[in-house]
C-alpha cells in the first residue's frame, strides 16, 4: 500500500482483533471488522468514524491552561506544511484503528487565512491532498461541517447573529463547506448550531433569530440541489454550551423547528450522547424521539460526567448506555447513511500517542459487544413481545378505532357506562425488565 512509503508517525501497527480473550491492550477484543454482520461486514455495519478536531486539533487546552498533548507533526512555522502532514498522520490513523470513515470542518483542516478569498484556497489545498489519501486508504467522508464558532466574527451567532453582514459571511462559508464535502463524496452534512442561540434575551429579537436560521438551512438546500450534493442533511442539537440557550436545544424541540418552517423533508438529526445527557435525556430517549418521527440520521458516540454539567465529550465504555440505544437503532432500521463518530477526546493528561489508540479501541469494542447483545436482545424478542402485550387493547375493537382515528368521545362513553366499567391495573413490570436486561448484559 503506498501508504507505506509516507513516513509514519505512529509507533503503533494496524490494531489486530484478536477476540475477548487477549491481553494485549492495543488488540481489539469484540470489534472483528471482518466478520459478518446480518449480511455485510461488521466494518461496514458499523460505519465507525474519526473526529479530526479532536483526535488532529485537540491538543489538551481547557479554559486554565494550554495543551499538554505534543505531536511529533505539529512541529514547525508554516501552518500549510504542518496541516497537510496532520492530514497524513490522521489518515496512518484511521486504517491503523480499522476506522472506515472520518469527519471535519473546514477550520480543522486548514489553517483560516486573511480574507475569505485565502481561507478558501488553503481549503482547496488542503481537501485535495484529503482527496489523494481517500483514494489510497478506502477511507471515506463521513460527514463534512463548517465552524461558525471559533471566531470572533461569530461571537452573537452565524445565522442567527443580528449583523447580516455575518449571515453573508456565514452563508458564504458553508457554500464553500459544501462544496468540498461533495467533492471528497461525503455521505453527509451536519449542522451543529455553535453559537445559534442566546446569552440575553435582553438584546436578543428571538423570533427573527429563528426566521433567520430557517432561511439559512433553506439556501443550504438549495444549494445542494445546485451543486448535486446528495448527502443527508443532519441537525445535531445542543440545548446549551457555548451559549446559555441554543435553539436546537434537543430532537424534540429540532423536529417543532424544522416543522414550523416546512424543512424537515431535508434534516435528519445526528443525536450527541453527552448532548442528549445535558438536555436532560438519556441517549435512548433522543434516538426514540428522532426514530419515532423517521428522523433517525447519525450518531455523535461520546458520553459526558454524571456529575459535570458540561460537554466533557468522553470515550464512551458504557455497555449499558449503548446496549440501549443499539436495541432502539436496530428497531428504527439502522442508521443508514449516518454512522458512529467519535466526537470525543483524551483526557488533558493522556499525552501519548498510544492513548489515542486506547481510547478509540475502547469506544469500537464497547459500540461492537452492544451491537451483538442488542441483536440478542431483538432476535430473542422477550422485550418487543412484553410491549406489544402491554399496547394489545389497541390492536382490535374499540381501541383500533382510537388508533384509526375513527372513535369519539360519545361512543367511548357509552362503552364504559354500558360495558367495560372500572380499567382492571397491570403490572408495569419495571423490575423484571431491568433483571431480563442484566441477563443479557452479562450473557449470564
Ligand atoms: C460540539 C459538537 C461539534 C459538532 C460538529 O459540542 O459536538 O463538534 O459535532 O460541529
Ligand atoms: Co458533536
Amino acid at each position: 500500500m503506498p501508504m507505506k512509503t509516507r513516513p509514519q508517525y505512529f509507533q503503533v501497527p494496524r490494531i489486530p482483533f484478536e477476540g475477548p480473550g487477549s491481553e494485549n491492550p492495543l488488540a481489539f477484543r469484540h470489534y472483528d471488522p471482518a466478520a459478518p454482520a446480518d449480511g455485510m461486514t461488521l466494518k461496514e455495519r458499523m460505519r465507525f468514524s474519526i473526529a479530526f478536531w479532536h483526535s488532529f486539533r485537540g491538543l489538551g487546552g481547557d479554559p486554565f491552561g494550554p495543551g499538554t498533548i505534543r505531536r511529533p507533526w505539529e512541529r514547525g512555522s508554516d501552518a500549510l506544511s504542518v496541516a497537510l502532514r496532520r492530514m497524513e498522520a490522521a489518515f496512518e490513523f484511521f486504517v491503523k484503528i480499522e476506522a472506515p470513515f472520518w469527519c471535519f470542518h473546514d477550520r480543522d483542516i486548514a489553517p483560516e487565512g486573511a480574507t475569505l478569498a485565502e481561507s478558501n484556497r488553503n481549503l482547496d489545498r488542503l481537501v485535495a491532498h484529503a482527496k489523494a489519501l481517500q483514494k489510497e486508504t478506502g477511507v471515506r467522508l463521513l460527514w463534512g461541517t463548517a465552524n461558525l464558532f471559533s471566531n470572533p466574527r461569530y461571537m452573537c451567532g452565524a445565522a442567527t447573529n443580528p449583523d447580516a453582514h455575518v449571515f453573508a459571511y456565514a452563508a458564504a462559508q458553508v457554500k464553500k463547506a459544501l462544496e468540498v464535502t461533495h467533492e471528497l463524496g461525503g455521505d453527509g452534512y451536519t449542522f451543529w448550531g455553535g453559537r445559534e442561540g442566546y446569552e440575553t434575551l435582553l438584546n436578543t429579537d428571538l423570533g427573527r433569530e429563528q426566521e433567520h436560521l430557517a432561511a439559512f438551512l433553506r439556501m443550504a438546500v438549495d444549494h445542494a440541489k445546485r451543486i448535486g450534493f446528495k448527502g443527508q442533511f443532519y441537525i445535531e442539537p445542543k440545548p446549551k454550551e457555548p451559549m446559555k440557550h441554543q435553539y436546537d436545544f434537543d430532537v424534540a424541540s429540532g423536529i417543532a423547528f424544522l416543522r414550523t418552517f416546512g424543512l424537515e423533508k431535508h434534516f435528519k438529526f445526528n443525536i450527541e450522547t453527552n448532548h442528549a445527557t445535558l438536555a436532560g435525556h438519556t441517549f435512548q430517549h433522543e434516538i426514540e424521539v428522532a426514530a419515532s418521527q423517521g428522523m433517525l440520521g447519525s450518531v455523535d458516540a461520546n458520553s459526558g460526567d454524571m456529575l459535570l454539567g458540561w460537554d466533557t465529550d468522553q470515550f464512551n465504555t458504557d455497555v449499558k448506555e449503548i446496549t440501549l440505544a443499539m436495541v432502539s437503532i436496530m428497531r428504527a432500521g439502522g442508521l443508514g447513511r449516518g454512522g458512529f463518530n467519535f466526537d470525543a477526546k483524551l483526557r488533558r493528561p493522556s499525552i501519548d500517542p498510544e492513548d489515542l489508540f486506547y481510547a478509540h479501541i475502547g469506544g469500537m469494542d464497547t459500540y461492537a459487544l452492544a451491537y451483538r447483545v442488542a441483536r440478542r436482545i431483538i432476535s430473542d424478542g422477550h422485550l418487543d413481545r412484553f410491549v406489544a402485550g402491554r399496547y394489545s387493547s389497541y390492536d382490535s375493537g374499540f381501541g383500533r378505532r382510537i388508533e384509526e382515528g375513527n372513535a369519539r368521545f360519545p361512543e367511548l362513553e357509552r362503552l364504559v357506562l354500558s360495558k367495560l366499567g372500572e380499567p382492571v391495573p397491570r403490572s408495569g413490570r419495571q423490575e423484571y425488565l431491568e433483571n431480563l436486561l442484566n441477563r443479557y448484559l452479562t450473557g449470564a
